[in-house]
């Protein structure tokens, strides 16, 4: 199934208009598709904090939420982070896995304001059949931190740029102590800590390191086609 969940100001009939879009993100999916409607930051927030069956969520650019609860298909990637303010940049993270076919789970946890669910998370994510877990936070960034220390899942930590131009979470993601490895991507880098979280998965998944393959020769077609363009600029002075 489908949610959808509206800001205050949307009527819902406002969404309907939507559903086309919802049905082409999930026309892979073997969910019986059917669409609800719900209204109010509120309640979505709080149906992250207890869902850990949601599959997909995906942030469309007027604030929509889609979440499918969709049977059968066990998370494989969890991505957690501090706050929903932090969606629209891991917004990121989930596209990528979504492109790589990964089934994963994304969830708003915080050790500072949610420190017992953390610690449930955590201490359970391994047993759940969970390989990679990929933490995002901002400011005083010890989400991910806390996660690596009460699991042996690999955690990839995403610094979110929420105040002192991103150093203060980047610091405190990068700089753990011996024995508690975060892998820190860069600020803002969702993009990045899904690609790593699959590359961690595909060394015993060949199906998944042959997409992996594929994704990579993609990005190698891209700078062949702007070298192409380039080569259209013309300065008297340019050799090439
Ligand atoms: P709000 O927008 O909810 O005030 O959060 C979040 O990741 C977010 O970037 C502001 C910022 O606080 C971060 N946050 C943490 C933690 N919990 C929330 N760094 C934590 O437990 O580390």
């Amino acid at each position: 199934m489908v949610e959808i969940f509206t800001s205050k100001k949307k009527s819902p009939d406002a969404d309907s208009s939507s559903q086309g879009m919802i049905q082409k993100c999930f026309y892979k999916s073997s969910a019986n598709i059917k669409f609800s409607f719900r209204r109010g930051k509120k309640k979505w927030h709080q149906a992250l904090l207890n869902g850990y069956d949601i599959e997909y969520i995906v942030i469309l650019e007027d604030c929509k939420l889609y979440r499918t609860m969709t049977q059968g298909l066990m998370p494989k990637v969890s991505i957690i982070m501090g706050s929903t303010s932090d969606l629209p940049v891991m917004s990121g993270a989930a596209e990528i896995l979504n492109q790589l076919e990964i089934p994963f789970e994304m969830n708003a946890l915080s050790a500072h304001r949610t420190p017992e669910e953390v610690e449930k998370f955590a201490k359970g994510a391994h047993a759940r059949g969970i390989k990679v877990i990929i933490a995002a936070a901002g400011m005083a960034a010890h989400l991910p931190g806390v996660i690596a220390a009460m699991t042996p899942i690999p955690v990839i930590g995403v610094p979110i740029k929420a105040s002192l131009e991103g150093w203060d979470s980047i610091l405190a993601i990068l700089q753990m102590p011996p024995g508690i490895p975060v892998a820190t991507v860069a600020l803002n880098g969702s993009r990045n800590s899904a690609i790593l979280a699959a590359q961690m998965i595909a060394t015993g998944d060949e199906a998944l390191m042959a997409k992996l393959i594929a994704f990579k020769n993609e990005l190698k077609s891209k700078i062949v086609e702007a070298n192409n363009e380039l080569a259209q600029v013309k300065y008297p002075f340019k050799t090439n």
